[in-house]
């Protein structure tokens, strides 16, 4: 999964990316203003660890993620010039969009609206948002139109409709995460990757002085702005750089004497997994411990194709412990004794926490 930083300048993206991908290995593109750093990092899980006491693997693989410091938003939206050469490609690149907001106060960083205003920056960058996809989809529909009219294509013409009603729903300025679209229609226009459709985490950069009430800050924000598909965060991205520097021990000390229970990190792929509707299952032997992230709902053999294509053509039985069973009996054996080992079918739907053999055939 990819998640983008994106927000008014100088609301601090370059050092959320660095509070949580501190290791990142720097990859530049293209010109100055286009430029993205791009960072991948592993995501925290206890029970990966857990596990590798059980079975002291060769090797022990997390769920990854990649953060990118994208920039590309400005927060104006009544420029009528902008064309879709304004939107930057990149932005079209993350499944999540996580939108930095300044609520930190420093006279020394200026704003470029002139004031710290968290509400005011939100509501811009949203309408920004809604405006690229407005201009995207002019400039595809019209297109698409004179297509269906000259040949009367029935996929044009299918395509056509469908942007209309985004259009209409784009022009009553509302984020299309809140357009209902059938199976067909969502599928239309998948490709477009319109960016008020994608998962939003609000990150609410609050200053040091705020962390004593950042819960507060968090739940007062979520109140106003969490819904579909959209939800907030909130963190002190200053202390979190500084806490991403120091070495483990340092770093749960520190943490502890500020009065902070998870790191930006966790807080961040936690909240994004849950927008993005993402669970892990796990998979464990000598050879290697490993985590593996799948959307909630999938199936048995598709959970497995995502270890190999082969595990899914090929799919005949899951066998599955629940993680917690496994632990509590400490082996497979064990828990095997006491009746905890599941066989499940091509219908079984797999859940958070699942540890499971694949038997396939090939
Ligand atoms: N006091 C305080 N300063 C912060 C905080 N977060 C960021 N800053 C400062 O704000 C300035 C801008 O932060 P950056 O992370 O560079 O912001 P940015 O959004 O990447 O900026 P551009 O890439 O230039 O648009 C830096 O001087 C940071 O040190 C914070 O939580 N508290
Ligand atoms: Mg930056």
């Amino acid at each position: 999964m990819k998640i983008g930083f994106i927000g008014l300048p100088q609301s601090g993206k370059t050092t959320v990316f660095n509070a949580v991908s501190p290791h990142h290995q720097e990859s530049h593109m293209g010109a100055a203003r286009m430029e993205v750093r791009r960072g991948i990092v592993k995501v925290p899980d206890e029970r990966v660890w857990e596990l590798a006491k059980i079975y002291e693997p060769k090797k022990i693989t997390f769920a990854e993620i990649e953060f990118m410091d994208v920039g590309g938003v400005s927060g104006k939206t009544g420029d009528t010039s902008r064309t879709e050469k304004d939107i930057p490609p990149a932005l079209r690149e993350p499944e999540v969009l996580a939108h930095v907001v300044r609520a930190f106060r420093d006279e020394i960083i200026p704003h470029p609206e002139g004031s710290v205003d968290p509400d005011r920056d939100i509501e811009n960058v949203e309408s920004e948002l809604i405006f690229n996809d407005f201009i995207s989809t002019e400039v595809r529909l019209e297109k698409i139109s004179r297509q269906a009219r000259l040949s009367g294509d029935e996929s044009a013409k299918r395509e056509m409709k469908t942007l209309e009603k985004v259009k209409e729903h784009l022009e009553a300025e509302k984020p299309l995460r809140l357009l209902e679209l059938t199976a067909d229609e969502a599928k239309i226009i998948k490709g477009f990757q319109f960016l008020s459709r994608k998962p939003k985490l609000i990150i609410l950069n609050v200053g040091e002085e705020d962390i004593p009430r950042m819960d507060k800050l968090n739940k007062e924000y979520a109140e106003k702005y969490s819904g579909k598909d959209i939800d907030v965060v909130a963190i002190c991205a200053k202390v979190q750089a500084e806490i991403s520097e120091l070495d483990e021990e340092d770093r749960e000390e520190f943490m502890q004497d500020m009065g902070l229970t998870q790191s930006a990190l966790e807080k961040l792929i936690q909240k994004s997994y849950d927008l993005m509707g993402l669970i892990t299952y796990l998979t464990g032997g000598e050879k290697e411990v490993h985590a593996w992230t799948i959307p909630e709902g999938t199936k048995a053999p598709q959970a497995a194709g995502v270890i190999h294509d082969d595990f899914e053509k090929g799919f005949i039985k899951a066998e599955v412990y629940s993680y917690d069973e496994l632990m509590k009996y400490g082996s497979e054996a064990e828990a095997k004794k006491h009746g905890c080992l599941r066989l499940e079918g091509k219908d079984y739907i797999v859940k958070d926490g699942d540890f499971i053999i694949f038997r396939f055939n090939v």
